[in-house]
């Protein structure tokens, strides 16, 4: 239907019979796309870099459908890295085998070989998107879902005019390249931010693992690929985004950056929140987002202010003390068309002109914990929500950093001659190499992983003390889950610590979304902060913001059988081992048990 015509193929032949009866009775359509992971070379800040791609475009290109659609994915790996795709907050009811992490639903798609994602969209509404998850290639290899109503619904608001079909064009290099090429006016438009690295962000990561140091940081933060006209060689290249006096503007904000949480803001317009990770929430107006990485923002900003340019603007929400990071500053040019259509002022030009700058939002300081805290407390469902329950297993994880003594004979880079690391209930994540845990489990593949992933963490200390004894900072490595019954109520109090520093942890559960009953600061404790639950209208979301020395906690029930992954969406951090898997046996009957794993998932050996 939307993009990608020339992919379309014939539905009879690559769906399942099973999917084509599911589709029988709905008006849902399947989607069929083709995405070539490719290398591709790229001009910014006046480097040109051969990053990898999605059909050649950075980022790569927006999957568009409705509520109820099927979606046909075709992953094409042309590159030379090991690849897997995942479609991030959406829930892949039964079809866990498409859900992407490496090594934990599925081996890599190695280079030269090929896999096809199958899934439907089912009740959920509004921005998600597409990553790598393998590796740091998510850093290039991204995209966004746009998840429109079902056919004969509308918006749960006052619809953004006529919706129109917006193509979101990306070449690779050149002028204006981000401008949205509309059938109509503009009403809708796409934003993601991310990173830029000078380097290979795969040659990044590994060097820092390899050394125990911290990885470098990125060179620029991004609108739609654009770093924006404050950094070196960028001014003609930033992101415009066209609007009309008095039109309201449907944005979907997603933070695609690997380590950066980000706040966001627009000079001279206020926004109305809408939507959150594809759930409709309880409308608030805000001058200032902040969002997590994995996170979206879907708000309706109305062009009413006197016509001209006026700058949109990211920089870090950064919760650690004394650390590096990319402070820099993104930006992307809101420019008003002219009664005839015409650009109010060609941006490029304004730009030049530095006596008559567009105006600039007011964006909070780095460290401004009580600004991030303030927004993200804000959310509320849109619905009166009923709250799953009783809660079969009440969980403790905490989330947070380590070291590990550097071993004899070698050098390590990290603090004071450490290795780096991170773990959850003391166990550091180790991914499996041979076979996926998925794999693994149905087909009884031995010492992959053990389900003994602790519900409680297995020292209790103060977590968020001013100083952790040094004796408490080395985790376990290990591949661990928590294996539950289909069905199963999950209640999980996530606790950050201090050890080495405290942080804001953005996490991520695969396979779900969840309700977030409250999130605090300080330990954890029940009998008091029981009392703060929002058991009315808590949001549903897929990732969420544990506060740096702080809780948060979220409840779901475990209806979708596969292994899920959960983990910090700040790359460094899972990359270090901030992650562990929930297993989820399957149910009664076909309807709560998994599909059978497609012909063509990637084989391990
Ligand atoms: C990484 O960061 C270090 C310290 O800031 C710097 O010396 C080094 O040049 C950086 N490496 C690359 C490849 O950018
Ligand atoms: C947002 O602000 C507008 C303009 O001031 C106002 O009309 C609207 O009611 C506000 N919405 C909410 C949810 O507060
Ligand atoms: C960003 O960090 C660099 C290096 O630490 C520092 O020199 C610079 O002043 C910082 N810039 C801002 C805007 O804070
Ligand atoms: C820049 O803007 C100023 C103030 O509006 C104007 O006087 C000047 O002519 C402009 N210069 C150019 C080169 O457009
Ligand atoms: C935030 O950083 C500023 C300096 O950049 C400092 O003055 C302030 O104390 C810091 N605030 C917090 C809460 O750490
Ligand atoms: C590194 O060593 C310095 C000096 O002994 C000490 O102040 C600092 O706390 C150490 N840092 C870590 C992470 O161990
Ligand atoms: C935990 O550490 C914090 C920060 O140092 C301190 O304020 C608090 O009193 C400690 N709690 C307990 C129970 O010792
Ligand atoms: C984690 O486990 C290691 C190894 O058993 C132990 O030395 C360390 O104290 C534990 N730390 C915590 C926070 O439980
Ligand atoms: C790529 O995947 C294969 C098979 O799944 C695995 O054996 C290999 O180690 C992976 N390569 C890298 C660089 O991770
Ligand atoms: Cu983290």
């Amino acid at each position: 239907m939307e993009m990608d015509l020339k992919n379309h193929r014939s539905s009879s032949v690559f769906f399942p019979a099973v999917v084509l009866l599911w589709l029988r009775c709905a008006t849902a359509e399947i989607h069929f796309h083709e995405f070539v992971v490719q290398a591709t070379a790229v001009k910014r800040l006046c480097e040109t870099r051969s990053i990898i791609t999605v059909n050649g475009q950075y980022p790569g290109p927006t999957i568009e459908a409705r509520n109820g659609d099927a979606l046909v994915v075709d992953v094409v790996n042309r590159a030379k890295y090991n690849v897997t795709i995942h479609w991030h907050g959406i829930r892949q009811l039964r079809t866990a085998w498409a859900d992407g992490p490496e090594f934990v639903t599925q081996c890599p798609i190695r280079p030269g070989g090929s896999y096809t994602y199958r899934f439907r969209i089912e009740e959920q509404e509004g921005t998600l998107w597409w990553h790598a998850h393998s590796s740091w290639l998510r850093a290039t290899v991204h995209g966004a879902i746009v998840v429109y109503p079902k056919l004969g619904s509308s918006y749960p608001f006052l619809n953004p005019d006529r919706e129109h079909r917006v193509i979101l064009g990306n070449s690779v290099n050149g002028f204006a390249i981000n401008f949205q090429i509309v059938s109509n006016w503009l009403k809708l438009t796409w934003s993601s931010t991310g990173e830029w690295w000078n380097e290979d962000p795969v040659r990044v990561i590994e060097r820092a693992l390899r050394t125990g140091a911290d990885p470098n940081v990125s060179d620029a933060l991004t609108i739609n690929g654009q770093p924006g006209d404050l950094y070196k060689c960028s001014r003609k290249e930033t992101t415009v985004f066209p609007v009309r006096s008095g039109e309201t503007n449907l944005f979907r904000f997603v933070n695609a950056a690997l380590n950066s949480e980000l706040f966001v803001g627009v000079a001279g317009h206020s926004m109305t929140v809408v939507a959150a990770d594809g759930v409709y929430v309880k409308h608030f107006n805000a001058t200032i987002l902040m969002l997590a990485p994995g996170q979206t923002t879907d708000v309706l900003l109305t062009a009413d202010s006197p016509a001209g340019c006026y700058y949109m603007a990211a920089h870090a929400y950064e919760s650690a003390r004394d650390t590096t990071f990319d402070n820099t500053t993104t930006t992307a040019i809101l420019n008003y068309l002219d009664p005839n259509g015409y650009p109010y002022a060609p941006p490029a030009k304004v730009v030049a002109n530095r006596t008559r700058l567009p105006a600039f939002p007011v964006l909070p300081d780095f460290n401004d914990t009580c600004a991030a805290y303030a927004f993200a407390s804000r959310f509320r469902s849109a619905v009166p929500v009923t709250l799953p329950g009783p809660v079969d297993h009440h969980l403790f994880f905490t989330v947070g950093l380590g070291l590990f003594d550097c071993p004899a004979g070698k050098v390590c880079g990290g603090p004071n001659g450490t290795i780096l690391t991170a773990s959850m209930n003391n166990v550091s994540f180790q991914t499996p190499t041979r076979a996926s845990i998925l794999e693994a489990y149905l087909r009884g593949v031995p010492a992959v992983f053990t389900a003994d992933f602790p519900a409680v963490p297995p020292v209790r200390f103060n977590y968020t003390a001013e100083s952790v004894s040094r004796d408490l900072w080395q985790p376990t490595v290990a591949t661990k889950v928590y294996q539950v019954k289909y069905g199963s109520v999950l209640e999980v109090v996530m606790q950050g610590t201090s050890i080495l520093t405290s942080e804001d942890h953005p996490m991520h559960i695969h396979g779900y979304h969840f309700y977030v009953l409250a999130t605090g600061f300080g330990n954890f404790d029940r009998r008091r902060d029981a009392a703060r639950f929002n058991l009315v209208d808590p949001p549903l979301r897929n990732t969420v913001g544990v506060p740096v020395n702080g809780w948060a906690v979220v409840r779901f029930v475990a209806d979708n059988p596969g292994a899920w992954l959960v983990h910090c969406h700040l790359e460094d951090h899972m990359s270090w081992g901030l992650a562990m898997v929930f297993l989820v046996e399957n149910g009664v009957g076909e309807s709560q048990s998994l599909e059978p794993p497609p012909a063509d998932l990637p084989p391990c050996v």
